[in-house]
């Protein structure tokens, strides 16, 4: 197989600069892979059935892990969504494609791998959300959700720079799209790179009707740390602004309707000030005929609302949070699982599967209620972590579980590679495919680097960067603290005691801040960057003081 790829390697090489290559290699038949890229937004590996079994089925999702690989350690490198989108596309990571947090702007004088595609004769396309910029470079045909988008009759951004309004649920129209595109407009004698990106299950978690009515039946189990009190960690985790019991919304979040609030105002502590969001989202989006179908369920909602919550003691209260958010959250999902068994079907029915390379991830991690919490940012696990499952027929051995550590910095370099055509020189990660050929041997990752700056902003993480090794995660928070924290994963799998301070350790702290320091050198991040990006914020008048 190594033979084939450096051969593809060295064909495509040969394809960018001449067109006499493009000729022969026709006439010799090498086919060179297409790449289906789906990503879905904030989608937990917890609520995939390959990772985890205890809170939902993805049937068509884990078809990917039974015929082909399941990553067990893939990550970010700065778990927000624009940021991560620009680490995908450039292979670098954010302190260098200037992609640092979801305001700053992206760097459009930067290399992104869809362009190298389409130099290298691939037809490339994308539909669904991008979250940035509305004019991807290197994509022949796109339609995008302009920044977040609506996950009710969303509005589209074509190709001419046209919005577009499509009627019916975004996650069932994103697929319309992916799959017309495949049928009418994909060109045959050419390989395809397709980015297939979800807006689910982002916030506000609005699953389609009849999703709704089904996950709000049900019951899920209740994480081990959801009454998490932030003991033995810094100020970090006491400060965020994302516990479910004080930082979600009643309305906006958990689907209770602003008149019943209203009506309850003596009960309710006062945290939904959240403007005309309710009507952004849902109330002024519907048509009267999906309305319909929304009310039963939202009648339910109000008035299981109004008899017991006022009855409830705190903790129920969180149990109840939880269950709501999971109902909707895991709604949203079950509509992406079933879009991507359209998907497959259709690469099965057309024989595209064999020689497609098909991959599910998630833009970064989220929290379920573990900590208290749902978002991200965090470089702890549940936020840190992102499910990657990669099917490549005859390349990947079927059902195979990798645990090395991997990032979303490697995709760029892994999917180049992957169709023979040369990196950019300044991409930052390492090619996939010495795992996903079973040369692991040429592969030797001991940690990884993460840097987070989006504070302060909602959500209030505070600005963080650190290392992580199969062992043991080291974390500095900086900008208006100086705190270190230590996990020692094996024997703390839930990140729920910080030992920077504990003397046993004081010999991993030394070793680990000297990883840490070479990380940040190889990867060109620095204390005068940090500084130089604080400095922008205040400028910007994004930092208040
Ligand atoms: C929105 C959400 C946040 C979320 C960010 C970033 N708030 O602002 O909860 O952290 O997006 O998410 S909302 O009230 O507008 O829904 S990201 O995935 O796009 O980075
Ligand atoms: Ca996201």
């Amino acid at each position: 197989m190594r033979k084939e790829i450096l051969l593809l390697t060295f064909l495509s090489v040969a394809l960018l600069s001449c067109e006499e290559c493009v000729q022969n290699s026709k006439k010799a038949n090498v086919k060179r892979p297409n790449i289906l890229f789906i990503m879905s937004d904030d989608h937990a590996y917890q609520a995939i059935s390959a990772y985890n079994d205890g809170l939902i089925p993805t049937p068509n999702i884990d078809r990917l892990a039974k015929e082909g690989m399941l990553f067990s350690n893939a990550s970010v490198t700065n778990s927000i969504c624009a940021p991560s989108r620009a680490v995908i596309l450039t292979g670098k990571h954010t302190h260098l494609n200037g992609k640092i947090d979801n305001f700053m702007p992206f760097d459009t004088t930067q290399v992104t791998f869809p362009q190298l595609f389409q130099k290298a004769g691939y037809q490339t396309a994308m539909f669904g959300k991008l979250h940035f910029g509305n004019k991807p470079k290197g994509v022949g045909t796109f339609m995008i959700l302009p920044g977040q988008g609506r996950y009710l009759d969303p509005d589209f951004i074509d190709t001419n720079g046209d919005t577009v309004n499509i009627k019916g649920y975004a996650t069932d129209i994103i697929t319309d799209l992916t799959l017309d595109w495949l049928t009418k407009k994909r060109d045959s004698s050419k390989p395809f790179m397709m980015m297939y990106l979800h807006k689910a299950p982002h916030r506000p978690w609005w699953p389609r009707a009849d999703k709704f009515k089904e996950f709000s039946k049900k019951t899920f189990p209740v994480p081990e740390t959801l009454f998490d009190s932030y003991e033995n960690r810094g100020t970090a985790a006491k400060t965020a602004k994302m516990n479910l019991l004080q930082h979600m919304y009643y309305s906006y979040d958990s689907k209770v309707r602003p008149s019943v609030l209203k009506e309850m105002e003596e009960v309710i502590p006062k945290i939904d000030k959240l403007g005309t969001a309710w009507e952004d989202t849902f109330d002024n989006r519907v048509s009267d005929e999906q309305r319909s179908l929304y009310d039963p369920i939202l009648d339910a909602i109000a008035a299981d609302f109004k008899t017991n919550w006022p009855k409830m003691t705190a903790k129920e209260k969180m149990i109840w949070k939880y269950q709501r958010y999971m109902q909707d959250y895991l709604g949203c999902i079950s509509s992406v699982d079933d879009n991507v068994g359209r998907v497959l079907d259709y690469l099965d029915e057309n024989g595209l599967a064999e020689n497609t390379m098909v991959v599910y991830t998630s833009d970064q991690g989220f929290f379920l209620g573990e900590h208290g919490w749902f978002d991200k940012r965090f470089v702890y696990n549940e936020s840190f972590k992102i499910p990657l499952l990669i099917r490549w027929p005859n390349v990947i051995t079927p059902n195979t579980t990798e645990n090395e550590m991997v990032q979303n910095l490697d995709f760029a370099q892994t999917f180049l590679e992957a169709a023979g055509i040369t990196a950019a020189d300044d991409m930052q990660g390492e090619s996939l495919i010495p795992l996903l050929t079973g040369k692991k041997e040429q592969w030797n990752r001991e940690a990884v680097y993460y840097h987070y700056y989006e504070y302060p902003a909602e959500h209030m993480v505070m600005r963080h960067y650190a290392v992580i090794t199969q062992n043991y995660k080291l974390v500095h928070f900086y900008y208006d603290t100086d705190e270190w924290e230590l996990y020692d994963l094996k024997k703390d799998s839930h990140e729920m005691n910080n030992v920077y301070d504990n003397p046993a350790y004081s010999e991993t702290v030394k070793k680990l801040k000297s990883k840490l320091r070479a990380l940040r050198k190889k990867y060109k991040d620095s204390t005068a960057l940090d500084n130089r990006f604080i400095k922008i914020y205040r400028e910007e008048g994004l930092i208040n003081g």
